[in-house]
């Protein structure tokens, strides 16, 4: 993997840079969409490729492990073979689901047991077993086994499952150089910040996260309920600390104005479900605010779903005819709602990007963050 820093922002700590792999390049600032069991939600392959077009998704270790299991996606040549995409893909590790989704969690120092949410049954995962799940799922990019604190957390536990993830990394790093890469490219390995919302530990682990020189670095445990001013004073200490040479990958956010005011803060890659999550609920993002089709003052409104048109669904459909679909519970109404959200994700950090390169980012941005913060 090489990653080439191509701008910094002048007026804040924003980047433009470009990630090649073996499957491409990633221009940064981006948005991953969420692709969690090999699907990125109610979204065809052929129009995420051609309509929504990021250079990377995510997947997740937890659930691909479940379901297909590591078997399936071994005998299909890995995960891209497996969904028929060509492009990039990073896994998560599971060390966030395991702790959201699963029932009957115990974290020890060997590792964590948890229960399937699926059918109750019982797992196991160390540091070394998922190193060993995400070489067989085969992403290009792969996650460190963390242990993500809830919020609030106490300074004890945060302290202590600070330095467990850490030990933990450790591990990962020692069992992936006995373990080669299985279907032909390389895989990079991203090894995760944590400490809550304490300023020393966030300090301590951003230090020894950087100090491991991996190939690009990540920032966990926020966005888990944290006030957003909160999340900006931690993204930014860290992001402080990290080598200006790697990409940062702030996991789990956020709203459109979280990803604004992160990438002025120096962080790169994004994820969150929310596009794709709230899309089937009837929520819209839109440059002026978020849309609930469901309400009832859609009913008669037939201008195009947004009017910007940044993908086909925008001008193709009235609000009145998707709030009409979500009234009627069609399954249409969510692809098309999804579509709309990812394509506003991914021309938000498109323009970013574009923004910082022509250094007229920060002024771009705090007109978006004051525009984008309605509900219409
Ligand atoms: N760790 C991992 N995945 C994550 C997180 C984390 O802390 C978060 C936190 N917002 C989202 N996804 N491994």
């Amino acid at each position: 993997m090489k990653f080439t820093l191509l701008q910094k922002d002048s007026k804040s700590k924003a980047r433009a840079g470009e990630i090649t792999t073996d499957h491409g390049t990633i221009q940064t600032p981006i948005f991953m969409p969420v692709g969690t069991v090999a699907s990125v939600k109610g979204v065809h392959q052929r129009e995420l490729r051609d309509d929504i077009n990021p250079d990377i998704i995510l997947g997740n270790t937890y659930h691909l492990y479940l379901r297909p299991g590591t078997g399936i996606l071994e005998e299909a040549g890995g995960l891209h073979k497996f969904m028929g995409w060509d492009r990039n893909i990073l896994t998560d590790s599971g060390g966030y689901q395991v702790y959201s989704l699963s029932g009957n969690r115990k974290i020890k120092e060997e590792g964590v047991k948890f229960k399937s949410h699926i059918d109750g049954s019982n797992h196991f995962f160390t540091p070394e077993n998922v190193m060993e799940i995400q070489r067989t799922i085969g992403a290009d990019i792969i996650m460190a086994f963390d242990e993500c604190t809830p919020y609030p957390c106490d300074y004890q536990y945060a302290k202590r499952s600070m330095h467990l993830t850490h030990r933990w990394l450790d591990r990962c790093i020692s069992h992936l150089e006995k373990l080669p890469f299985k279907y032909g490219y390389s895989q990079s390995f991203f090894p995760i910040v944590q400490g809550s919302t304490y300023k020393d530990l966030r300090k301590q682990s951003a230090e020894y996260i950087a100090s491991v020189g991996a190939e690009g670095n990540a920032i966990g445990g926020l966005s888990v309920g944290e006030p957003a001013e909160e999340m900006y004073e931690m993204a930014e200490l860290v992001c402080d600390i990290l080598p200006e040479d790697k990409p940062r990958y702030l996991m789990g956010v956020g709203t459109p104005i979280n990803i604004l005011e992160n990438i002025a803060l120096g962080v790169d890659m994004f994820d969150c479900v929310m596009p794709t999550r709230n899309a089937r609920n009837g929520m819209l993002f839109t440059a002026h605010g978020t849309i609930n089709i469901k309400n009832k003052k859609w009913e008669n409104d037939f201008s195009p779903l947004d009017e910007m048109g940044i993908t086909y669904v925008d001008t193709e459909y009235s609000k009145a005819y998707l709030r009409h679909l979500f009234a009627a519970n069609e399954y249409l109404g969510k692809q098309i709602a999804t579509i709309h959200n990812l394509g506003f994700y991914l021309w938000l950090v498109r323009t970013a990007r574009e923004r910082i390169l022509a250094g007229d980012f920060q002024e771009w941005k705090t007109k978006m963050v004051q525009q984008m913060d309605k509900r219409l």
